[in-house]
């Protein structure tokens, strides 16, 4: 049986690929594992079944066997410890992998987070047009620090693995905001992160998702 994740029935970034359940579908189609989705509503996710996969009662979760998990960023690195691709076999290039797929989901995507949400639901807030700036800035700061690690490099260290996958993902959540457009290097980053066929794979079906519920 292959495992089993959830994703939105509806996702509301209208098959944009913005939800974590593409993180974890990049990471199953990059190890090369067939999967099986199982969409669920908002409401569905606050009911007893679903909250007895996640506390939180949030996709994604991920089931194979007698295991069940919750974050998106254990599901990768569970999937990236248990199959050969995401992660490098000589155990400090491995751990620093590890460290960027952390650095990707505390370090950089709070900020990211703070920022759409400023975007989605508070430009009516009298407040808006100054809070704004404040936190473009934050953001700004982390993808200068991330520009200059990259260098003239394609990935974060050494070849591609878990911690380009997550940082991908997470620096996707800008694509709307125009902040990736002032570094060009970051931009051609997640450019070349999407490139990839595994990503395609992952982003078409996740699309095919929304496009069959809007059809229905
Ligand atoms: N830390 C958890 C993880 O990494 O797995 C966070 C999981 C999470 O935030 N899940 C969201 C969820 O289930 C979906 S991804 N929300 C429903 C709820 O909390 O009731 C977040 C998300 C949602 C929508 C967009 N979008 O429309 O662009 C982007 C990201």
């Amino acid at each position: 049986m292959p495992p089993t994740i959830t994703a939105f029935e509806s996702s509301p970034d209208r098959g944009r690929g913005q939800a974590r359940d593409m993180r974890v579908r990049w990471a199953l189609e990059e190890v090369g594992q067939p999967y099986d989705v199982r969409l669920v509503s908002f409401a569905a996710m606050k009911q007893p079944a679903h909250l007895a996969l996640h506390p939180f009662g949030q996709i994604p979760t991920f089931e194979d066997g007698d295991l069940a998990l919750f974050e998106s960023g254990a599901i990768v690195l569970h999937l990236a410890e248990r199959h050969a691709g995401l992660l490098p076999l000589e155990a400090n290039a491995r751990s620093r992998a590890i460290a960027w797929m952390f650095a990707a989901l505390n370090t950089l995507e709070p900020p990211i987070v703070e920022l759409g949400m400023a975007l989605l639901f508070e430009r009516d807030k009298s407040w808006h047009e100054a809070r704004l700036p404040m936190l473009q800035d934050r953001v700004r700061v982390r993808l200068g620090e991330l520009s200059r690690r990259l260098g003239e490099a394609d990935w974060l260290d050494g070849a591609f693995s878990a911690g380009d996958l997550m940082m991908v993902t997470v620096l996707r959540r800008l694509n709307a905001s125009g902040l990736l457009d002032e570094y060009p290097d970051v931009a051609a980053y997640v450019a070349r992160g999407e490139a990839r066929p595994a990503f395609r794979r992952a982003f078409d079906a996740q699309l095919a998702v929304f496009n069959a519920a809007s059809r229905s």
